[in-house]
This record gives structure tokens, sequence and C-alpha cells, in this order.
């Protein structure tokens, strides 16, 4: 398989679930301003829509979404500890929670906070729920260590996608157990090996 992915980008959630499932893999990095490949190649030819994670499987065919890409990854592994078994309560809680990081975390993030010419009423009304959303985990968050049980996949885009508060400084303190939980999460060992080999920590 060959990961296409960006350094710190959502395409990190599905770095790290890969690393969790031992699956192995390329990883082939892609600069989003000039849509460039560390290979060379226009990475529009490879994916249209120009963003990343991508991921390429063996017998070629190529497919995008992190939401899709996570839970086909954490069924590779036959154990499927980082998602549950088909029809079982955590497998419904794993992806309810993939949606929710999708659509109430990661598309409220992206593009608005990343983009300079963002208006500012509209980056105000972007914080404002975020912070909602923020309350709520930081609520759940001090009474368990993952949102679904152990940690799944949902974790590790939850992980991915708040943690941009750090660059974008957005400050945590009002919700020491989200905050708790980043340090948690970025200890542990995949998370950890997939920060160090995209250049996030030392
Ligand atoms: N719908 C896609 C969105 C992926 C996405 O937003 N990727 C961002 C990085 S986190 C990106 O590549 N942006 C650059 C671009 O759109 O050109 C998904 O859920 O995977």
């Amino acid at each position: 398989m060959k990961l296409y992915h960006a350094p710190g980008a959502c395409s990190l959630a599905v770095h790290i679930a890969l690393r969790e499932v031992g699956a192995p893999f390329d990883s082939i990095a892609v600069d989003l301003t000039l849509h460039v490949t560390s290979d060379g190649a226009d990475y529009r030819e490879v994916s249209p829509r120009g963003y990343v994670p991508l991921l390429q499987l063996d017998d070629g065919s190529r497919h995008t979404e992190v939401a899709s890409l996570l839970q086909y990854v954490a069924d590779l592994d036959p154990t499927q500890a980082l998602i549950g078994e088909l029809g079982s309560t955590r497998r419904l809680m794993v992806v309810e929670w993939l949606s929710f990081v999708a659509t109430e975390l990661h598309k409220v993030f992206s593009p608005w906070l990343w983009h300079k010419e963002t208006a500012d009423s509209t980056r105000r009304a972007v914080k404002d729920k975020l912070a909602e959303r923020f309350v709520e985990l930081d609520k759940l968050l001090s009474q368990q260590a993952f949102l679904a049980g152990d940690f799944s996949v949902a974790d590790a885009y939850a992980f991915t996608i708040v943690n941009w508060s750090n660059s974008l400084a957005i400050p945590l303190t009002p919700y020491p157990n989200l905050q708790a939980y980043l340090e948690r999460v970025a200890q542990l060992p995949h998370v950890h090996a997939a920060l160090i080999a995209e250049g996030l920590v030392k």
C-alpha cells in the first residue's frame, strides 16, 4: 500500500492506524500548496481532488476519505481491536465517533481556520462551535480514557484533528481532560512513532 499524506494533516490519522495494525506501507509526502509529491509527481494526476489522505492499495486502486480509510485499515487486523466486530456495539460507537470527528470537528476546523482569508466573523463562529464540542469531549474524557472503550481508530482521528488547536493557538486550558487525552494518545508507541516519522516531534 501507499499512503499519500502531508505532515500533521488529517492523513496522520491513517498513518497512525497503519502503524497500529502493523500493515506494510510506503508513505509519499504531498506538498499541499504546490500539489507536488515527494517523488516529483503532479499530485492532481494521482488525486484530482488534490487532498490527502489517499491510500493506494496493492491492486492499484486509489481511495480517499479519512473515516472510510480508517475503517478499512482497522479491518486489516483480524482481531479488529481498533474498531470492533461487525454488528457489535463497540463498532457502532467507533463508527459513530468517526462520523462525529469528520463532520463536527474536522470539517469545522478545515478549511476555515487554516485559510488566512477567512473572515473574522466566520472564525469566531467556528471557534464557538468547536468550544461547544470541546466542552462535551472534556466531560466524556473526565470519565473514560478514550472515546469508545479501548483506543480505536476514532481516537487516532480525534487526536489528529483536536491537536490542530495547538498549531492554531486555540487554548485547550479550559478543557483539561481533553488536553490530558491528547497527551495520553501522543504517548502511545505507534502514535509517537508516526509523529516522529512526520517530523512533528523529536
Ligand atoms: N473529505 C476529505 C477531506 C480531506 C482534507 O480536508 N484534506 C486536507 C488536509 S487535512 C487537504 O489535503 N487539503 C488540501 C487541499 O484540499 O488542497 C476527507 O475526509 O478525507
